[in-house]
């Protein structure tokens, strides 16, 4: 699709545009506003480089994408319910990376969210990009006979390998020098979403799942499960389906929390970097 206000630059085949033409610190056109949300539709994830937010700016901005709210677990910015920020320190080298698995932000979430944008403040002179892939290639890529056996199948998403009682964070080693992250029985618990998942916004399916929350199939044990939810990762990873990002101080990236996973890569220790996220209120699974 091409705009008549904006660029979309493709950084991929399956996903991700970087998009020219538009400050966020600024209020948009509606024509604008329309092209960007569009670009963020048709691309899953969006980058705008050269941007300059306070946190304030970044809320109103992200609400050209959706409704900002707070997220549990994660101890928002002074001030900021729905803004978190992720700092990874120069002395945290062997602590937990924030993000550092392949997964869809807080898919345990009975309402999970539409989407994040996250906004780099400090990036490493190298490292620290991040991957995402698209859910919509990779369920596409299905065979018709595999398509009809996982059509109608439930999973159970659940925080509890991160925020649950012996989840990551509960290990107090994991937190990060300024990042806290809280973890509880609360994070211990269940919630069951369709596995083929259609986007309200666009009508296409993809698969739901991802390695940290979608813990089991619905009716089955978890050892039962994790061959058949490997095999569908393992297929999803494929790097056809995958873009990679190089971040610069300055940039907004956008994406689609219900069509892709993305997984922040953790190869800079001794170096910092620093970046804030708000989270888009989404919608019930169907
Ligand atoms: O730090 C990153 O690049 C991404 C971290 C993450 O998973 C997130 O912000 O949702
Ligand atoms: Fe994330």
């Amino acid at each position: 699709m091409s705009f008549q206000t904006i660029e979309a630059k493709p950084i991929a085949g399956a996903l991700g545009a970087e998009i020219e033409g538009v400050d966020l610190s600024k209020p948009l056109s509606n024509h604008q506003a329309e092209e960007l949300h569009q670009a963020f539709l048709d691309h899953k994830v969006i980058f705008l480089r050269n941007q300059s937010l306070e946190p304030a700016q970044q809320v109103a901005a992200a609400r050209l994408f959706g409704m900002p709210y707070e997220i549990p677990f994660v101890t928002p910015m002074d001030g900021y319910p729905e803004v978190i920020e992720i700092t990874r320190e120069r002395n945290d080298a062997g602590k937990h990376n924030f993000g550092g698995n392949w997964h869809s932000d807080m898919s345990f979430q009975a309402v999970p969210p539409k989407g994040s944008m996250l906004y780099t403040v400090e990036v490493p002179p190298y490292g620290g990009d991040t991957m995402w892939v698209s859910m919509e290639a990779a369920y596409a890529a299905l065979s018709d006979g595999m398509k009809a056996m996982l059509d109608g199948m439930k999973v159970m998403h659940s925080g509890k390998r991160s925020y649950g009682s012996r989840g990551t964070y509960s290990n107090d080693s994991n937190q990060t020098g300024t990042m806290k992250v809280g973890a509880d029985n609360s994070g211990d618990a269940e919630v069951a979403h369709p596995l083929v998942r259609t986007n309200p916004e666009t009508g296409n399916k993809s698969l739901f799942i991802n390695q940290v929350y979608a813990v089991r199939l619905a009716d089955m044990t978890e050892d039962e499960s994790k061959p058949i939810l490997d095999t569908l990762i393992r297929h999803s990873l494929k790097p056809e389906f995958s873009c990679r990002f190089r971040w610069s101080p300055g940039t907004v990236a956008v994406w689609d929390n219900r069509c892709t996973m993305h997984y922040a890569i953790s190869d800079y220790d001794g170096q910092r970097r620093v970046a804030r996220r708000v989270t888009l209120a989404g919608e019930t699974p169907v």
